[in-house]
C-alpha cells in the first residue's frame, strides 16, 4: 500500500476539449485503469503520491479534473486559480482539439498563475500508432529539438517516456477498426508547446503510454522552480511544502 508521506503538495488542474481524454488520464494515474467514461460535470477530483527527480520527492498530485464542455467554462476557470500545475490536453485524432489549445492556454494565461508549469498532452495514441516509440526527443528542460532541426528519433531522452509494453496492440494497428488517422503532427504539437513555453508530452491513457511522466515532469518543473525561489512555499496555493521531515499525514484531501 502507498504510503501517506509526502515532501510537496501540489493542486493541478487538467483542462482541454471534451472527450480529449482528461478523465481517463487522471483515472489511469490514479488507478491505473482504464474505463468507460462519462462527461465531467463541472469538476472531478483526484490525487496519488508520485516520486519525482533524482532525489525521489515524493509529491502529492491534487488534479482538478476540469468539463472541456463549453457551457461549464465559467465554472472551470476558478479552478485555474492557484494552480502548480497544468495538463493542456488535445486528442491527436482530432485536430479541431489541438486548434482549441490556443484559447484554453489564453484562458490559463489570465486566470492561473503566472508561474504555472503546463505540460501539452497530446493523448490517443494508441489509436493510430502501435507504440509511443516515435516519440521524438524529449529531455528535461530542453524538451524539444529546434524548429529547423528534423525529428530525429535517435536523440538521447531524458527523462525517457513510459516503454510501451511489447504487445500484439499494434501488428494490425492500421486494419483494426479502433484505427484513426494522427490529425496533429509530432512536430505541430512539440513546436507549438516550445513556441509557448510548454512541456510536451504524447500519451495514451488506454495503454497508459507517459501519463504518469505528464504528471511528473510538470513536477519536476514546479519543484525546480521552488528551487530556484521563483515560487514562494506557500504561494500559490498550489504549492505546500511539508514542513517536518516526515509526515505521516496526508495533509489536506
Ligand atoms: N483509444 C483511446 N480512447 C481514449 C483515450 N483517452 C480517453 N479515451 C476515450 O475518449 C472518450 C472521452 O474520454 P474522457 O476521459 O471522458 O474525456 P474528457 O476529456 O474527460 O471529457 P470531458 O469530461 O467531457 O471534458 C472516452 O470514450 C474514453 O474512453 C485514449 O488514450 N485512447
Ligand atoms: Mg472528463
Amino acid at each position: 500500500m502507498e504510503s501517506l508521506s509526502w515532501d510537496y503538495i501540489l493542486k493541478y488542474v487538467l483542462l482541454g476539449d471534451s472527450a480529449t481524454g482528461k478523465s481517463s488520464l487522471l483515472i489511469r494515474l490514479t488507478d491505473d485503469r482504464f474505463d468507460m467514461t462519462e462527461p465531467t460535470l463541472g469538476v472531478e477530483f483526484g490525487s496519488r503520491i508520485i516520486s519525482v527527480g533524482e532525489e525521489g520527492k515524493r509529491v502529492k498530485v491534487q488534479c482538478w479534473d476540469t468539463a472541456g464542455t463549453e457551457s461549464f467554462r465559467s465554472i472551470t476557470r476558478s479552478y485555474f486559480r492557484g494552480a502548480a500545475g497544468a495538463l493542456l490536453v488535445y486528442d491527436v485524432t482530432r485536430r479541431e482539439s489541438f486548434e482549441h489549445v490556443t484559447s484554453w492556454l489564453e484562458d490559463l494565461r489570465k486566470y492561473a498563475d503566472e508561474n504555472v508549469s503546463i505540460i501539452l498532452v497530446a493523448n490517443k495514441l494508441d489509436l493510430c500508432s502501435s507504440t509511443p516509440e516515435t516519440i521524438p526527443s524529449i529531455q528535461y528542460g530542453h524538451p524539444f529539438p529546434a524548429p529547423e532541426t528534423p525529428l530525429d528519433t535517435s536523440f538521447s531522452r531524458s527523462p525517457s517516456p513510459t516503454p510501451a509494453p511489447e504487445s500484439a496492440h499494434q501488428a494490425n494497428l492500421s486494419q483494426s477498426k479502433d484505427y484513426k488517422p494522427r490529425q496533429v503532427t509530432q512536430m505541430e504539437g512539440a513546436l507549438f508547446a516550445k513556441q509557448h513555453g510548454l512541456l510536451y508530452v504524447e500519451t495514451s491513457a488506454k495503454e497508459g503510454w507517459g501519463v504518469t511522466d505528464a504528471f511528473e515532469w510538470t513536477a519536476r518543473e514546479v519543484l525546480d522552480k521552488v528551487k530556484k525561489g521563483e515560487m514562494e512555499r506557500k504561494k500559490p496555493g498550489g504549492v505546500k511544502l511539508n514542513e517536518t521531515e516526515q509526515s505521516t499525514r496526508g495533509g489536506c484531501c
